[in-house]
């Protein structure tokens, strides 16, 4: 029987591009369980949209030079246009800068300030003098009373997950100057959360809630049994929703509490489209809603918007929260600003036309119950040994037979083996077997069970070998590829919510309709003998090394260019008189034997022609140089050094070494592109030597 669903994705803020962890937490999942939805026919609203107001926003403006607004504009267009690309199939994708989204929020403020479901309050928060700003949210850094973590925000730590007001945070510092905030009075708004203490935990501890994941229900139990307390739902800050009641001007909507609502106006805008009833999705008791978000919106969605859609009155509540864990990337957490990402426009670029690829391994590594590694290395893998070696390979084969035993049309099949019997047996369970992992919101699972049916076929081809029995048995043959060519359109319905092109493709190389989920359980034939189908085409292709060598390469550069960025040279040392630089003799030498000083690590010992004379000179180098490489090297060299003894040989002057930017150390280095005179006199500047 047909549904009516609202599934959710985050809103993405829109002060970057979407990258992998957003992919693997968010929308490949929501976007996997739409799909599924749709398939088995039911009546499915997928909303998402761009958060476009907040603190991050702001902050990435004022990076920029450039006004919240082009931040916004930019990102938006970004973000839309690479999910389309990738496939993500929301009914809409909206903005909450959109008229609709501004007035729908306002709206919903309105009715909670004339239920007073709001406590007004003048308080004094947080605030930066010298930027003229109170500080909220991610406008303020300090310590989590919580968990201790250093760098949690004003209204959030990520590290614990744990909700705050700005005021809690031990050590505040404001992001803007860094200077410790001062305290000023504000009026503000509070949602009084402990009032609806008894009501959260009615809905989620006593009731059934108990499904939830583990994650999510564990977070929520031990926030609502912490005690909840009001939170403030306006902020001091001109880029947002303005409030709409009275005393409300110069301050606007807290980001948290305009952006789920974009999830309704998003609904809205789609519905006027489409000429469907909004309300329907929103208000209607047999709608089921869905969220799917990252583990540190849980609170957001678990405990505030529920609360807020509670006090409105009129609104259904989630049935579900799938929130995932994070993925990291080869071995470090994601990070925007380190640029420690893989960006889905980078990707479609570089890998054009292999959404699925990524798809896949995006979902078969999911951060569904911890946190997980995203490795190009497994990335190549999942390709190279699944989809290609099993998923394809399996079509391939059964594409080339048919066309080449029966010009691709369906063979007529006779009696059925005991193995045909099971084989198509275990086909027709695949439905369910998947179905239970995806409306557990298990996807990996899933994504396995879906392989698990491709290496079935390829079993069964192994195993009755036509391309044997087409010499001996043709009836068999026909039996053999019948049997098999009904699992490779079973694998284009049941790929379709894991693999969208490669299903698409699929149904035309095969040359069928859209069949529904159920049609492969039932007793629908969906190859029937007689069918043509269309030529092979290759459904994957292998990843060579250098394609995963070049991506490596990409991250090796952001990291030494963070490394580079992070370094904090040395302090400059204690001034010098110019009559103690004018003591120092350099000279342009040139190195003309070295060797290891024995027993030593750091030790060379080299002959240095001068110029004047050749000298021994002992130089502790030999980590980072070995004695075959600087042979013939021309340095710069302080031979008026008091000579020393080290080791036994007396070293007389030093060669001058630096570091580069990377840390390494290098020869500060004569240009050997001017005479021994010149470089002399370029080096000397003063001639004083
Ligand atoms: N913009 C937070 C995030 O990207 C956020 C989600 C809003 S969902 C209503 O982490
Ligand atoms: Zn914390």
């Amino acid at each position: 029987m047909s549904k009516r669903y609202t599934i959710t994705a985050a809103l993405p803020y829109t002060n970057g591009p979407i990258h992998i962890g957003h992919l693997a937490g968010v929308y490949v999942p929501a976007d996997i369980y739409s799909r599924y939805l749709r398939l088995l026919g039911n009546d499915v609203a997928f909303i998402c949209g761009s958060d476009e107001h907040g603190v991050p926003i702001t902050i990435k403006a004022k990076k920029e030079g450039v006004s919240p607004q082009d931040i916004v504009d930019k990102y938006h267009a970004n973000i839309k246009q690479s999910f389309e690309d990738f496939g993500i199939s929301f009914d809409n994708y909206s903005r909450t800068t959109a008229k609709i989204h501004h007035e729908t929020a306002s709206e919903f403020f309105k009715t909670l300030y004339d239920n007073n479901e709001f406590v007004e309050e003048i308080s004094e928060q947080l605030y930066d003098a010298e930027a003229d700003q109170f500080l909220a949210d991610r406008f303020v850094t300090g310590t989590c009373p919580k968990c201790g973590n250093e760098e949690a925000y004003g209204d959030q730590c990520e590290n614990c997950g744990t909700s705050l007001n700005a005021t809690d945070l031990i050590n505040p510092k404001s992001a803007i100057t860094g200077n410790v905030p001062t305290l000023k009075e504000t009026k503000h708004w509070f949602l009084p959360l402990n009032k609806h203490e008894q009501f959260l935990k009615d809905w989620i501890l006593k009731g059934h809630k108990k499904d939830w994941k583990p994650n999510v229900y564990g977070q929520v139990k031990s926030w609502i049994d912490d005690g909840l307390r009001p939170r403030a739902v306006t902020r001091d800050l001109d880029w947002g929703i303005p409030v709409p009641v009275e005393g409300g001007e110069g301050k606007v909507l807290y980001v948290w509490f305009d952006a789920p609502i974009g999830y309704i106006s998003a609904t809205k805008e789609w519905a006027e489209r489409e000429g469907k009833n909004w309300e329907d999705y929103w208000k209607k008791e047999d709608t089921t809603l869905v969220h799917f978000i990252g583990k540190d919106n849980i609170v957001f969605h678990c405990i505030i918007f529920p609360s807020m859609l509670k006090a409105e009155g009129s609104y259904i509540l989630p049935e579900n929260v799938p929130a995932n864990e994070f993925l990291n990337l080869e071995g470090s957490k994601l990070s925007t600003s380190k640029n420690w990402a893989v960006w889905l426009p980078d990707y479609l670029e570089d890998f054009p036309d292999q959404q699925d690829v990524l798809r896949y391994a995006l979902t078969a590594n999911a951060p569904e119950t911890k946190d997980n590694d995203f490795t190009w290395k497994d990335f190549q893998a999942r390709n190279n040994n699944e989809l290609v070696a099993i998923f394809g390979n399996f079509i391939n084969r059964v594409v080339v037979l048919t066309n080449k035993y029966y010009n691709g049309i369906v063979p007529q099949p006779s009696d059925y083996s005991e193995v045909d019997k099971e084989t198509l047996a275990a086909l027709k369970a695949y439905p369910a077997v998947i179905s239970s992992s995806i409306e557990r919101y298990r996807f990996r699972e899933a994504s396995q069970e879906l392989m698990n049916l491709a290496r079935l076929g390829n079993k069964y081809l192994a195993d009755e070998e036509p391309w044997k029995t087409i010499k001996t048995d043709e009836e068999r043959t026909k039996t053999v590829m019948f049997v098999a060519l009904q699992i490779a359109s079973a694998l284009d319905v049941l790929s379709e919510p894991f693999l969208p092109f490669t299903s698409v493709k699929l149904k035309s190389i095969l040359n069928k309709m859209d069949d529904k989920w159920d049609d492969v359980s039932s007793d629908k034939t969906l190859l029937p003998a007689n069918h043509q189908i269309g030529k092979g085409e290759l459904l994957f292709s292998k990843i060579e090394d250098t394609e995963i060598e070049k991506q490596l390469a990409k991250l090796e550069a952001s990291k030494k260019a963070n490394e580079a960025a992070n370094k904090t040279a040395e302090p400059q040392k204690d001034e010098i008189a110019f009559d103690d630089f004018t003591k120092l003799d350099m000279r342009v030498g040139t190195i003309i034997e070295a060797e290891k000083m024995p027993k030593t690590k750091k030790l060379l010992v080299l002959k240095v022609d001068t110029g004047i004379d050749t000298r021994t000179i002992v130089s502790g180098i030999a980590e980072s140089f070995k004695p075959e490489e600087i042979i013939g090297k021309r340095v710069t060299v302080l031979v008026n050094l008091a000579p020393r003894k080290l080791r036994g040989i007396e070293s007389q002057g030093m060669i001058l070494m630096t570091e580069d930017e990377h840390g390494n150390l290098i020869f500060v280095n004569p240009d050997t592109s001017t005479s021994n005179q010149d470089a002399n006199e370029v080096i000397n500047g003063l001639k004083i030597s």
